[in-house]
């Protein structure tokens, strides 16, 4: 008895999980933004060089400050939008020629996008993920 109660649970259990499943695939598709964010993969912070999560797109690898300049291509002056996927706050910053300014804070699961007349456009040259310059 004990058997055949725990089965309808189940069975109802996995009712519910596959009525859930087809909700999800017959919902309307997702804006094209989301799925532009929706590329950033789960626990990582992404970077992208147009608004909405469009363009390319760079990855923090792990936590700690990167100067974009330095990497291979270079992402410096290119962020227009952000997808903090990750376990850390962001802090972004442009190099002024003599020092770091800072531009803008992500914190976790928020995403940050600005347009191109925007002054925070294009100009961000380090990320430092979980810590500060
Ligand atoms: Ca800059």
């Amino acid at each position: 008895m004990i058997a055949a109660l725990r089965n309808r649970t189940g069975g109802a259990l996995l009712a519910l999980v596959l009525a859930a499943g087809l909700s999800v695939i017959s919902a309307p598709p997702a804006p094209a933004a989301a799925a532009a964010y929706e590329r950033c993969p789960d626990r990582y912070s992404c970077y992208f060089s147009g608004a909405d999560g469009t363009g390319d797109m760079w990855l923090a690898p792990n936590p700690g400050c990167f100067d974009l300049g330095h990497w291979n291509p270079p992402f410096n002056d290119r962020i227009s939008s952000v997808f903090n996927r990750g376990g850390h706050e962001v802090h972004m910053y442009d190099w002024t020629g003599s020092y770091w300014k800072w531009v803008a804070d992500v914190q976790i699961g928020e995403q940050w996008s600005v347009g191109g007349g925007d002054p925070r456009n294009d100009v961000i040259d380090a990320v430092c993920v979980g810590r500060t310059p």
